[in-house]
């Protein structure tokens, strides 16, 4: 039945201002060589291909309590927030191909606009919740959390560049996968607030099927709402995902990332998700980049239906017999 078919909106974002490595601009673009949208065509949902976002640079972006380049940030962040806004009001599910993570600001806060009950499952090796008064770097993309959440809306500053942007989410709605490099700081806001986290040790400890499991109880267990998934490739081990920006030893295996995708798509509310931080610039080898874009692709590929059990019906169309 044609009104049961998922749609899916595919939108890139070409943004790199949220850290200081240049080439994760060119994440959509690799994502998309490595065959995204073939793939997703061969699931069983209609495809709908946005293309790339363009962002403008803005001149004179003074650094501000530190946070670099934050008015650039905001208005990419502002950005994305609108067309991921329109597109889940449109009744697709979104894929954001990333750009930087601090782009999780705009995707998540416009899913938010239209599921203000969302959750959001954050899978990375770091947990992306520093303030600007924590962060050791000023990069955005270490901060993105910080800002949606309604608990640390005293200790996040106004930044210039975020006036659209108020906090949207509880720290209950929030779990975190693959955790692995967390700064004092940030660990200091995990305890104090009860974040949910599992880092790579959890998985170490229950396995990853327990780890799903409790995940979900958690987040969806008593009522039932749309799932951000916001998945950093950097959550991998980087022998896997060598191609990004602070690749950390110890990470998921190609089998526990799978996984997590899976058991996401199996319960049926996935509503939106972010693929960030494959930089291609970063790849030491034609080989390493492919194979990061290539696991990406596996990632969205399995969020949205793709099985290891069963390919998809191939029409292998008719035989002629003369
Ligand atoms: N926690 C550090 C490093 C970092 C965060 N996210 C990434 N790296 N990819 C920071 O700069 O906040
Ligand atoms: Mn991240
Ligand atoms: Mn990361």
């Amino acid at each position: 039945e044609q009104s049961r078919l998922q749609s899916v909106a595919v939108l890139g974002a070409p943004f790199s201002g949220g850290q200081k490595r240049s080439g994760v601009e060119h994440g959509p673009k690799v994502i998309r060589d490595a065959g995204l949208i073939e793939r997703l065509s061969a699931l069983d949902s209609s495809i709908h291909d946005f293309g790339d976002l363009t962002f403008s640079k803005i001149e004179n972006d003074e650094t501000y309590m530190e946070v670099n380049t934050p008015r650039t940030v905001g208005a990419a962040s502002k950005k994305l927030s609108g067309a991921v806004s329109r597109a889940i009001g449109a009744g697709h599910t979104l894929v954001m191909l990333g750009g930087d993570h601090s782009l999780a600001m705009g995707s998540v806060q416009g899913h938010a606009q239209q599921c203000p009950d969302l959750c959001v499952i954050w899978v990375d090796a770091h947990a992306d919740i520093n303030t600007p008064m924590t962060s050791p770097s000023g990069n955005m993309h270490g901060q993105p959390v910080s800002f949606m959440l309604k608990e640390l809306q005293d200790k996040v500053p106004d930044l210039p560049g975020f006036g659209w942007m108020k906090p949207f989410l509880t720290s209950r709605d929030i779990v975190y996968i693959g955790l692995r490099d967390v700064d004092p700081g940030e660990h200091h806001i995990l305890k104090n607030l009860g974040i949910q986290y599992y880092s790579m040790r959890d998985i170490d400890r229950l396995g990853i099927q327990r780890v799903m499991e409790v995940t979900l109880d958690n987040l969806i267990g008593r009522q039932q709402r749309p799932i951000h998934l916001s998945f950093d490739i950097d959550a991998f081990d980087p022998a896997l995902a060598p191609a990004t920006g602070t690749p950390v030893n110890g990470g998921l295996t190609y089998r526990e990332g799978i996984y997590i995708t899976e058991e996401i798509h199996n319960t049926g509310l996935l509503s939106a998700m972010d693929l960030v931080e494959v930089n291609p610039v970063l790849g030491a080898t034609p080989e390493a980049i492919e194979a990061t874009a290539a696991l990406a692709v596996d990632v969205i590929a399995s969020s949205l239906g793709q099985t290891r059990e069963d390919s998809s019906i191939h029409d292998f169309g008719d035989l002629t017999f003369s």
